[in-house]
């Protein structure tokens, strides 16, 4: 039987940085991850890192490359119907920005991170359950799963459900005590990832009567781009041209050229909303995509994660140095607060932007006078932006504290 003070189940952004914030902290952790580092490190999901997640990965040392790679970004296009409106997100922020940088470049930093520091990371370690984690049941909780064919324990004092939406962990809650509070939307993206400089220097955000669109990029050589499709489209009848054809329709603005590329990657993501409430359940704490998934358009999802872990570690550390469980209580209220209004900022995104199949002629008038209000209206676009850069950290007006020395 493995012995830790933290088991931490899944090796997404969520659960790698809880690992570098517990060690900074002097906790000791054994990450699980189902998957091999080839295919971990490989995963093309998000692009866009808030400012506050760049400070994160910044205080603890781990944003070196970022620096380097990450194109900072002042602002975004939005574009309805062949006009392009630039949101100065820096302007209308005091100052705040975004990063370019890939979700799976993260990963591949924390993972060197911990892997150069000698900080247990089992791949091919797949949780297959969890005891003893109910508030009640007496003794520190085991995780049981499989590490390359064979059976083990990891026994700790505290689990962290960092596995993301098709985890273990959140079936460890009995059904009674949590509640799961769902959206499906009626279309889904087709993510492509283009071997071509970006067509553009920041993110086009477009609406278009044949659906929405959106121009973003990995690198000064490496574009992603992504088209609004029906949920059950089959990417068999989206051949690369096709994909190039619709994106110059849907992006296409006056005196502006889409570059064409050879396409290294393709998917179809269905799209919805999810949160799990609480986060808690005893010694089990869920974070990141294991407890909430937002649709893609506010690119929040990532975001989410790191700004969970944030907050778990510091309560982790109060509990496990300090004896004081108040962080453990207030946990998944203060996660719950900012997954919430990031839920409301990813769905009013998606609403703006995307043709919705359902709307009738009413909405789809109420849609056009939302595009038009939100790039006149100062207020409105401000409104945007603060949420789009990040909200701050805060919680009934106090900050999150570092845990007492
Ligand atoms: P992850 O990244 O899914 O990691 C979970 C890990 O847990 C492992 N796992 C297990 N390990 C052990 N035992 C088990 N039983 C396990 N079950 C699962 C998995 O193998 C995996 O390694 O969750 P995490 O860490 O919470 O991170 C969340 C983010 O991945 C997610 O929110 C974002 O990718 C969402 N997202 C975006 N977020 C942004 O902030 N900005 C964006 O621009 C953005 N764009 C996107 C996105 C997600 C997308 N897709 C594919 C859903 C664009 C797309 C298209
Ligand atoms: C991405 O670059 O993958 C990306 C950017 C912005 C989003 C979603 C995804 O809103």
């Amino acid at each position: 039987m493995r012995r830790t003070q933290v088991g931490i189940v899944g090796g997404g952004p969520a659960g790698l940085l809880l690992g570098e914030l517990l060690a900074a902290a002097g906790i000791d952790t054994v990450l699980l991850e189902a998957r091999d580092r080839a295919y971990a490190e490989a995963r093309i999901r998000a692009g866009v890192l808030e400012q506050g997640s760049v400070d994160l990965l910044d205080q603890l040392g781990l944003a070196k490359r970022l620096h380097e790679e990450g194109l900072v970004h002042r602002g975004i296009y939005l574009q309805f119907n062949g006009e392009r409106h630039r949101i100065d997100l820096a302007e209308l922020t005091g100052g705040k920005t975004i990063t370019v940088y890939g979700q799976q470049e993260v990963v591949r930093d924390l993972t060197a991170a911990r892997l150069a520091a000698g900080r247990e990371l089992l791949f091919d370690a797949e949780v297959l359950g969890l005891q003893g984690v109910g508030p009640t049941e007496p003794g520190r909780p085991t995780i049981r799963f499989r590490h390359h064919g064979e059976e083990e324990l990891l026994e700790c004092d505290l689990v962290a459900g960092c596995d993301g939406s098709h985890g273990r962990c959140l079936s460890a809650f009995p059904t009674e005590l949590i509640s799961i509070h769902e959206r499906q939307y009626p279309f889904a993206w087709l993510g492509a990832l283009a071997q071509v400089a970006p067509s553009s220097d920041e993110l086009i955000y477009s609406f278009h009567d044949r659906g929405f669109a959106l121009h973003s990029l990995r690198s000064p050589a490496i574009s992603r781009l992504y088209l609004q499709v029906d949920p059950h489209e089959d990417l068999g009848e989206w051949p690369d041209q096709r994909i190039w054809d619709e994106l110059h329709i849907r992006l296409g603005a006056p005196g502006w050229t889409l570059h064409e590329g050879q396409i290294l990657d393709k998917s179809i993501t269905p799209m919805r909303s999810s949160v799990a409430e609480p986060m808690r359940y005893g010694k089990l704490f869920l974070a990141g995509d294991a407890a909430h998934i937002v649709p893609p358009t506010g690119a929040k999802g990532l975001n989410l994660a790191l700004a969970d872990v944030r907050v778990l570690a510091e309560a982790f550390q109060r509990f496990l140095q300090h004896q004081d469980s108040t962080g453990l209580d207030r946990y998944s209220q203060r996660c719950l607060n900012r997954v919430w209004k990031a839920q409301n900022f990813s769905i009013t995104m998606t609403g703006l932007l995307h043709l919705n199949p359902e709307d009738d002629a009413f909405g789809r008038r109420l849609q056009g006078a939302r595009q038009e209000y939100i790039v006149q209206s100062l207020a409105a676009s401000t409104a945007l932006a603060e949420n789009y850069v990040g909200l701050p950290f805060v919680d009934s007006g106090a900050d999150v504290q570092s845990a007492p020395a």
